[in-house]
């Protein structure tokens, strides 16, 4: 154990299988193991996320940060923030995850004007690189933090304020770059305060259109420099605004269809807003995927009980069925992955509990993984579904659906039938039966 390590104690965490008793082990997440043709760590691509485990501190809006972190010697400066590298890699090597993400405002301290802001950055991805090429771990999506810092209080690209437009432009261009840089395979836009609180102050119209024009910059400015990893919109109905003009899906893509951006985001889905937005996750999987927009997800989850962004490991193996399941039918993620958008408990403040978090979080996906491929290699619940549309598979169904029917000769057929032919039951107690049969 070398005696500078952050994390002394914790070795490479491995597969052991189902029996283990040791809980520094996976019991169902194992890297190289195939599945529907694909290793594991391909379905996935999990990704840390530096800010929630990295810089969360366990503080609460009624109460002081609790985490013990003892790498942290205090204050956001570029010393510390180098520190933060070793600790990080060692964290994901550890672990044993390819991937991470970040905010530029996690990884490098703001400086006093953009310009120092930028050298800080610059200084960091240094590292970030020098230690990616060291480890083999690399980059998921980059993100700029468009949300903290008091000049974004309106808001960034739909500020009431021009300047705070153009200096929300230079902070991104500079995360476009940094992550093309260091390889990125993808740059998330998140609302931050891209909403409104009082419609009477708010010109909406204006605002969307600033957003539409800010993201076109984005994607010419990353035309121009090369960068050709994907773009991702990321829902969210509120919180920090009352509401986000990124609500669901189904407000993203008809945000990106009306303003020509539909070839060049596609959706990062966050489950926890997806609750927010009170829709289940697989909604919106579902929703993004049967139009082609399902591009990457932040694996994280609510409490029922509590109504705001709780950002919890997902445990819950009924929810990561269905989204393996839901991820499986519209072909997987990648470029995109599987991204712990998800912070530790404020009363779990020891490091070891990074490692239990991700740890269970990645055993609940690999057993949602292996169940939903399960199901689907069985066909049962496939094949009811099937049933339940057979009229469609039909002579008159394929003739609606071909286009070749009309109002008129439908009016014709029923005029002579009298009536529509008897509905058969829906089965959702079947149906939710056979799903616990594969748990
Ligand atoms: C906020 C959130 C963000 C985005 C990236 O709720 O999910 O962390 O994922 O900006
Ligand atoms: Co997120």
């Amino acid at each position: 154990m070398a005696a500078n390590e952050a994390f002394p104690g914790i070795g490479k965490i491995r597969y052991e299988g189902p029996d283990t008793k040791n809980m520094l082990a996976f019991r169902h997440y194992d890297a190289d193991a195939i599945v529907e043709g694909l290793p594991m760590r391909d379905h996935f691509r999990f990704a840390v996320s530096w800010w929630h485990t990295f810089r969360g501190t366990g503080s609460d809006p009624f109460g002081a940060p609790t985490m013990i972190r003892p790498w942290e010697r205090g204050g956001d400066s570029l010393e510390a923030a180098l520190a933060r590298v070793k600790v990080g890699f060692e964290f994901m090597e550890k672990l044993g995850v390819g991937f991470y993400c970040f905010h530029d405002r996690d990884v490098a301290p703001e400086g006093r004007d953009l310009a120092e802001s930028n050298r800080n950055l610059d200084a960091v991805a240094a590292a970030l690189r020098a230690e990616q090429e060291r480890s083999g771990i690399r980059l998921l999506w980059g993100t700029a933090n468009l949300f903290s810092h008091p000049r974004y209080v309106h808001g960034a690209a739909t500020s009431c304020n021009a300047e705070v437009f153009a200096f929300a432009a230079a902070q991104v261009k500079k995360a476009l770059e940094t992550t093309h840089a260091l390889g990125g395979a993808g740059y998330v836009f998140w609302g931050g305060r891209e909403g409104y609180q009082c419609l009477w102050n708010t010109d909406m119209k204006r605002e969307i259109d600033h957003l539409a024009r800010f993201m076109h910059m984005a994607v010419e400015h990353a035309k121009k420099i090369g960068f050709t990893g994907q773009f991702y919109f990321e829902p969210k109905p509120r919180e920090p605004t009352k509401h986000q003009y990124d609500y669901d899906c189904a407000a993203c893509i008809n945000f990106l269809r009306a303003h020509g951006l539909a070839d060049h985001v596609k959706m990062n889905i966050e489950t926890n807003h997806a609750t927010l937005a009170g829709h289940e996750m697989q909604h919106e999987l579902e929703y993004a995927g049967m139009q082609g927009f399902l591009g990457s997800i932040d694996a994280n989850t609510g409490d029922t009980l509590l109504g705001w962004d709780t950002d919890q490991f997902p445990t819950d193996i009924y929810l990561t069925t269905r989204i393996m399941y839901t991820i499986l039918k519209y072909g997987g993620l990648a470029p995109g992955g599987v991204n712990f958008d998800a912070k530790v408990r404020r009363e779990s403040f020891e490091p070891v509990d990074l490692f239990h978090a991700h740890i269970g979080g990645m055993d609940a996906f690999a057993r949602g993984l292996k169940i939903a491929a399960a199901m689907r290699a069985d066909g049962a619940l496939q094949r009811l579904v099937d049933e339940r549309y057979a009229s469609w598979s039909g002579p008159l169904g394929r003739r609606i659906e071909s286009g070749s029917e009309s109002m008129e000769s439908l009016e014709r057929e029923m005029l002579a039938k009298g009536d529509a032919a008897p509905c058969t039951s829906g089965r959702q107690e079947l149906f939710e039966n056979i799903v616990n049969t594969y748990l």
